[in-house]
């Protein structure tokens, strides 16, 4: 049986990923899809890349884009993304890969590589959502990655049911057409990793224990 999993906003957390990954025990059918905001704020930033990365060699893996590799990418070029880098966690991931440099050096091919969104027959994956009204491919990625209640306040009008991250919530939010997983992972301290799995019919949760 192919599941179909999400991870997403494990921000530096580590031993919360490892212990999802053991729970979930991914096989070759499977696919997970991890939605972005790997780094910052929690102290391993490095290993959580490294650990996805590694992944590929047991299931299929889709790797999006979060709001944190996004400023992460213009914080050389744009004042603006230089100070959400920052004042959002940057520091810990700077420490976590020895120097701000060497987060490019060792990861830099990973980060360029990231996808805005993924899409199946049934689901739509995506960091924070997207604008109603405006073909897929039509979407700004700053949108797609940064976006909140402008998003998750109304209905939107694709025929999947979008599983978004980026605003975390105390469990799951289940809506009528989509579910935020972003449980607070890295932002408080004894907060869960969540994934969320589709497996035949079956939708269902899965969290990390509560390791700080
Ligand atoms: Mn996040």
């Amino acid at each position: 049986m192919a599941r179909l999993i999400a991870i997403t906003d494990i921000h530096g957390e580590y031993e919360k990923l490892c212990y999802l990954l053991e729970e979930i025990n991914p096989t070759l059918k499977d696919t997970i899809i991890f939605m972005g905001d790997y780094i910052d704020r929690g102290a391993k930033s490095k290993e959580v890349v490294d650990k996805v990365i590694s992944m590929k060699n047991i299931c299929n893996c889709e790797y999006l884009i979060g709001s944190h590799e996004y400023a992460l990418l213009h914080s050389d070029s744009d004042e603006y993304y230089k100070w959400l880098f920052w004042n959002y966690g940057g520091d810990a991931t700077a420490r976590s890969y020895g120097s701000y440099e060497n987060i490019f050096k060792i990861h830099g091919d990973f980060f360029n590589s990231l996808k805005a969104y993924y899409l199946t027959d049934k689901y739509l994956f995506v960091h924070a959502g997207i604008r109603t009204g405006i073909p897929l491919g039509e979407q700004n990625l700053v949108d797609m990655v940064y976006m909140r209640s402008e998003f998750y306040d109304k209905k939107h009008n694709l025929p999947q049911k979008i599983i978004f991250g980026h605003t975390e919530f105390e469990s799951p939010q289940i809506w009528e057409d989509k579910i935020c997983i972003d449980t607070g992972c890295g932002k408080f301290k004894n907060h869960p990793l969540t994934a969320f799995i589709s497996e035949n019919d079956k939708e269902y949760f899965l969290q990390s224990p509560n390791v700080a």
